[in-house]
């Protein structure tokens, strides 16, 4: 009976997420998820990009949380439209809770909606949120390990965005083999090495995002 139950939930959730999908497409909006583990660097990473995309992209954001408006707070900071969602315990961001964010965004002008997800490698690879590119955030002090423990969440993600790289010198983080693994995972799969604090990759980075943003 439970398991029925979790498949008529996703089912819902499914269907949601094609609404949200339809509606951001009538909108001109590309939506972009971002998961990650808590603190791997995912909103320092969105600064990095919306500063690198000034002026090609208008983005807004929707920041999920289990509490309070950190991230939205630095959204604010940075100029950027935002919505906070707390999920107050969920470890995941669902498509209904994003039907309801769209509710307080101005779609318009908006070119690039970016869906900051709840830090977590494990429940958000079971919700479609009706992004169109969803992108895996792992720094390089989490281990490189952790396309082969989780992986879910890199099979389904479009990129891989390797952060923090101004740390390797201090792990034993393996580039070759996470990029390995993510290859088997996720065959058409980008790969970028970025260190928001210093900057590096992250040209490259906004500009493959411009052009999925674009349709290429
Ligand atoms: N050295 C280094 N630190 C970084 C880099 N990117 C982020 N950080 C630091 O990592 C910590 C977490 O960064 P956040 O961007 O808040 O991480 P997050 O994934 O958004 O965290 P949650 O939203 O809590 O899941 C902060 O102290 C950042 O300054 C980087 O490229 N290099
Ligand atoms: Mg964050």
């Amino acid at each position: 009976m439970k398991i029925v139950a979790a498949k008529k939930i996703l089912k819902a959730n499914d269907q949601l997420a094609a609404e949200n999908r339809a509606r951001l497409d009538a909108a001109g909006v590309f939506c972009l998820n971002v998961v990650g583990s808590p603190g791997s660097g995912k909103t320092t990473l969105l600064e990095a990009l919306f500063a690198q995309l000034k002026d090609r992209l208008k983005p807004a954001v929707i920041e999920g949380d289990i509490a309070g408006s950190i991230d939205s707070e630095r959204m604010e900071r940075i100029g950027v439209p935002v919505v906070q969602i707390n999920t107050e315990g969920a470890c995941h961001l669902d498509a209904n809770m994003i039907a309801s964010a769209l509710k307080e965004i101005e779609l318009k002008g908006i070119d690039l909606l970016a869906i900051e997800n709840v830090g977590n490698l494990v429940c958000t690879a079971g919700y479609d949120l009706g992004e169109r590119l969803r992108i895996v955030v792992l720094s390089t002090s989490e281990g490189d390990d952790k396309a082969r423990k989780y992986p879910a969440i890199f099979q389904g993600s479009h990129a891989m965005l390797i952060t923090k790289t101004d740390l390797l010198p201090h792990t034993d983080f393996d580039l070759e083999r996470i990029a390995a693994d993510f290859k088997r995972l996720a065959p058409e799969g980008a790969v970028f090495q970025v260190s928001a604090v210093r900057g590096d990759g992250i040209a490259e980075a906004a500009d493959w995002l411009a052009d999925k943003c674009r349709g290429n």
